[in-house]
């Protein structure tokens, strides 16, 4: 179990391969990439003002910090003992490059995959675990995430963290290795979709780029 942990995270640093100070990652598209899903406006303050404010925020926090220079996935795997600001502003810059980089216009989803046909063995199909994904996410209370993580008996779940947390944090419910997260904060949706959350939902689910979940089930 011990090694299949290092394995996820071995993977996991390659997406952030970042370490102190942190940057903010550049986008692979423009911020009307994804109209009328999420609009400009709702992608460009997301970006360039929460996701930002968390890398700011990070970077402070760390400045003075004995453990900066380890990976933030190291400080996850030990969130429990370190400050709170660290939790929610690490959490906060994983989430968001992790949540980037699983958009894509006109997604296919591939019935021929391994991740295809774990999906269909354990959910029938995939609108079955979409509507898994946008129950979860509806239910979250407040701020936070809906996750599809490949758990440690190799089994796709659908689960949820609150505020900026993530499956690779200590002592989560949610926890194994993220395939999918998608941001359910009032800040990714509301400006489009009001008080609407399961409509985000389902729309953003039109956007993910199912060849990069399924690379991350592969790995
Ligand atoms: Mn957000």
């Amino acid at each position: 179990m011990k090694n299949i942990t290092l394995l996820f995270m071995l993977f996991i640093s390659t997406i952030s391969n970042a370490q102190f100070p942190y940057e903010l990652p550049k986008l692979d598209y423009n911020y009307d990439a994804f109209e009328p899903i999420i609009d400009s406006q709702t992608m460009k303050i997301h970006y360039n003002n929460h996701h930002k404010g968390y890398v700011t925020n990070l970077n402070k926090a760390l400045e003075n910090a004995k453990f900066k220079n380890e990976t933030l996935e190291n400080l996850f795997l030990k969130m429990d003992s370190l400050p709170l600001v660290i939790r929610n502003h690490g959490g906060g810059h994983w989430n968001h490059s992790f949540f980037w980089k699983t958009l894509k216009k006109e997604a296919i989803f591939d019935t021929t995959t391994n991740l295809s046909h774990q999906i269909i063995r354990q959910f029938g199909n995939i609108d079955s675990l979409k509507k898994n994904i946008i129950e979860s996410g509806t239910k979250i209370f407040g701020s936070g995430w809906v996750w599809v993580v490949k758990n440690h008996n190799n089994q796709i779940e659908v689960c949820s963290t609150s505020n900026q947390d993530n499956p690779l944090m200590a002592n989560q419910k949610c926890n194994g290795k993220p395939l999918l997260g998608i941001d359910v904060w009032e800040h990714a949706y509301y400006l489009k979709y009001n008080s609407r959350r399961g409509e985000y939902l389902s729309y953003i689910l039109n956007i993910i780029d199912w060849q990069k979940v399924n690379q991350r089930f592969d790995q």
